[in-house]
């Protein structure tokens, strides 16, 4: 089954001529009515006559989330306050969130995307959702809420935390869909094996997982943990929230269809800015063609990954790689370009460690060094239990082997501190960092 077949199947001549038509119609209407974009026109000397096709983007300054910081909070609406029918923000971890505004036809959008990636995922209607993403400012919860009603499922909207609630409602609710961050996944997993669930007698069958980065192996440690079919669901608020892109659940590891009826994706290089062809990995950018309230041209997402047709799949929508990371994730330890998904790679190569980690970045004095906090795996930690560890061969071993693995493939050296099984922190329920850099600490 697709939600909109004749959409999600579009021919891609008849796809870019509805997407070309939409953008002009959006560039006209972004320069009459936000200076913000008469002002980014005018600097870079072209006018809305100038943008006829989506190949003629790349003349468009990009939108970055200063811009959106500067017009806060609502000077990128383009509809009067009262067609602006509901507001979203994002914390920034610095200074006023980032602000979002939908109008009618922009939270028809919403359910229709989610609606398109919740049946992409495995969802049919009459299913039950069990909703674990944060309900409130944050878009997670209630634009998966909105897509799921539009499909005609039962949302239980559990949001985010209280495991004990949520392990209660999967067990006597009998949801056969659920939906939270692949950490918090994670998290209910451990749990329910720490309790003894039987998850044979869970009804859920999907688990449609997003908001941050996870890899192949966090999915498999779900699908065994949960006993569910794991997808990937990406979006960002500025650009509608979840439903961005999905991966199809029957099409796993080939990557997420971008719904690009609304979304237009580019991908450019993160020092020039330039368009890379397809299957290059750079900036994820993009342009919301059909929306309303606040459209945006060419938003940097700062997401990396690459963009590709797949003739073998079952739609003809543009699919996108798992996210490595953001452009700001980078860390740049002793000059070298370090990714965390980078470290997880490698970790995964190792049966002893879960994935779970944290990297810890400092200086000392003029010199960077990384500390990776990993976890034994639950049967080897009680093996050798907790005060052992540290003098204990294999784990020597283990660190010994890793630092190599790391040194050889990153080229750079870390500290490797192995801890028992369940010591780093998990998510209790909503986003989880990965990253601890001190340094950044230190400077302010
Ligand atoms: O995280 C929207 C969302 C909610 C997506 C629920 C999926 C599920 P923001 O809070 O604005 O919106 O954060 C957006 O999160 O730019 C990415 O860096 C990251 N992100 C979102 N989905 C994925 C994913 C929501 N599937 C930012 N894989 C984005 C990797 C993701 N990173």
């Amino acid at each position: 089954m697709l939600y909109n077949k004749e959409i999600e199947t579009l021919a891609l001549p008849k796809l870019r001529a509805l997407q070309n038509e939409r953008l002009t119609t959006l560039v006209h209407r972004l320069y009459e009515k936000v200076p913000f974009y008469k002002r980014q026109f005018d600097e870079a000397g072209i006018t809305p006559m100038d943008i006829k096709r989506v190949e003629d983007l790349h003349k468009i300054p990009f939108t970055k989330k200063t811009d959106l910081r500067d017009n806060y909070p609502f000077d990128l609406f383009v509809v009067p306050q009262n067609e602006v029918l509901r507001i979203h923000a994002s914390s920034g971890t610095t200074g006023k969130p980032t602000v979002v505004g939908y109008s009618r036809k922009d939270l028809d959008i919403f359910d229709e995307v989610v609606a398109r990636s919740l049946v992409a995922a495995g969802a049919r209607p009459g299913m039950k959702l069990h909703n674990a993403y944060g309900y409130g400012l944050f878009t997670g919860g209630l634009g998966m809420h909105g897509g799921a009603t539009k499909l005609g499922m039962a949302v239980i909207p559990v949001s985010g935390g209280m495991t004990d609630r949520q392990l209660m409602i999967l067990q006597d609710f009998k949801p056969e869909v659920m939906c939270c961050t692949p950490s918090y996944a994670q998290t209910l997993a451990e749990e329910c094996k720490k309790r003894g669930i039987d998850t044979a007698e869970l009804a859920v069958q999907y688990a449609i997982l997003g908001a941050e980065p996870w890899t192949d192996t966090i999915r498999a440690q779900v699908e065994a943990g949960l006993n569910v079919n794991a997808t990937n669901i990406y979006g960002l608020s500025e650009i509608i929230g979840p439903g961005v892109s999905q991966e199809d659940y029957e099409e796993k590891g080939s990557g997420s269809y971008i719904w690009e009826d609304h979304f237009y994706p580019e991908i450019v290089d993160r020092d020039t800015g330039e368009p890379l062809p397809y299957g290059e990995e750079g900036v994820l950018v993009f342009t919301t063609i059909s929306k309303e309230a606040m459209p945006l041209l060419r938003y940097w997402t700062n997401d990396i990954c690459s963009i590709y047709y797949d003739s073998a799949a079952k739609r003809t929508h543009i699919k996108m790689s798992a996210i490595k990371g953001r452009a700001d994730d980078m860390l740049i330890v002793r000059g070298v370009n370090l990714f965390p998904s980078q470290v997880e790679v490698l970790i995964d190569e190792f049966e002893h460690f879960v994935p779970n980690y944290q990297l810890e970045v400092s200086r000392e004095g003029t010199m960077d060094e990384v500390k990776v906090n990993i976890e034994l795996s639950e049967s080897l930690s009680n093996a050798i239990g907790v005060d052992g560890l540290s003098a204990n061969e294999q784990v020597k071993q283990l660190i010994h082997d890793f630092r190599q693995k790391i040194k050889n493939n990153i080229g750079l050296s870390m500290d490797v501190n192995v801890q028992p099984f369940g010591k780093i922190p998990r998510s209790a329920g909503g986003k989880l960092s990965r990253v601890k850099d001190l340094r950044k600490l230190d400077s302010k």
